[in-house]
């Protein structure tokens, strides 16, 4: 059976792993080859200075083509994989820019927990929009979890607070915080982002214990540019990369582990509850080239 990581990354196979495949069939000078793989990679959403790190001294392989896979398997599997450690109530945040997919993915997350017979709630804070409360309540209807939502004037730190504050005297499992979608240049927008964070620490010492931040793969390099945003403002744990399925630019997860090391711990390949799954560097790199 093929993985869904694999069947995610087609459109990006078939851009990227194909003319890599035809670059090393032909049979041209290898430096040549190697020019040309350099201006593949970098279509493919590589950024440089990774790039240069894949083809350095590549035609003085025997077989470069492993090599380069050789390289991209390392590259990916350099951060350490994410693990969710077992707190309870478990306090994750999902951050980043609009329309990435976090309540979409909180979704699928609340249904897998709830499915394995967790307890916890959903917590609405996008306070912009009275439709992504609706959006996380349908979701949350659908997995059979708790919402928390806003009270007339309440504000994103106070919602959060409040479903901190419900799952401990529940005693529930999880708490999955929706937050709305921000430019990571919008200041006084980060700042919201701070303070959520710093009330829900004060709601549970050690919380939250997952931070993920949300990027649409068919982004590519843009998406490295609001992770670097993300992360100089609040202490991001992970990277959840969405839209998958939809992109021809999956090469920029090599990007974000080597220059951010930072791990990837979901991939988003699809709109339906199943269609998120834990990231796998093997798989992922297999699935770049074939
Ligand atoms: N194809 C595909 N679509 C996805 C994936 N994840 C999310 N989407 C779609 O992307 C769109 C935006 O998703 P949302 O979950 O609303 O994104 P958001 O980050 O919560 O957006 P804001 O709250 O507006 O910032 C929706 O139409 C989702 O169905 C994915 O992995 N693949
Ligand atoms: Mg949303």
């Amino acid at each position: 059976m093929f993985g869904k990581i694999r069947e995610g990354l087609k459109k990006t196979r078939e851009s990227f792993g194909k003319t890599i495949d035809s670059l090393f069939k032909d049979k041209k000078e290898i430096k040549k080859t190697i020019e040309e793989l350099e201006e593949t990679l970098i279509l493919a959403d590589i950024g440089i200075s990774t790039v240069s790190k894949l083809i350095k001294g590549l035609e003085k392989e025997d077989n470069p083509k492993e090599s380069l896979m050789k390289r991209v398997r390392e590259i990916l599997s350099s951060a350490e994989p994410f693990k969710t450690q077992n707190q309870k109530p478990y306090i994750h945040l999902f951050v980043g820019v609009n329309g990435v997919g976090k309540t979409t993915t909180i979704g699928k997350i609340a249904r897998k927990r709830s499915e394995s017979g967790e307890r916890g709630v959903v917590a609405a804070c996008d306070t912009f929009r009275a439709a992504a409360v609706e959006q996380l309540d349908i979701w949350a209807k659908r997995s059979n979890v708790e919402i928390v939502k806003n009270l007339e004037g309440t504000d994103p730190a106070s919602i959060a607070y409040d479903a901190v504050a419900k799952c401990v005297s529940k005693n529930y499992d999880f708490c999955l915080i929706d937050t709305a979608g921000r430019l990571h240049t919008k200041h006084n927008l980060m700042e919201e982002l701070e303070k959520v964070v710093r009330v829900i620490n004060k709601g549970l010492s050690g919380a939250p214990h997952q931070i993920s931040l949300v990027l649409d793969s068919t982004t590519g390099q843009n998406g490295l540019n609001q992770a670097r945003e993300f992360l100089s403002k609040i202490k991001v744990t992970d990277l959840i990369l969405t839209k998958l399925d939809g992109s021809a630019k999956g090469g920029i997860a090599l990007s974000i582990v080597d220059e951010l090391k930072i791990p990837i711990s979901y991939v988003g390949v699809g709109e339906k509850v199943e269609d998120l799954v834990l990231f796998d560097a093997e798989e992922y790199a297999q699935g770049l080239f074939e």
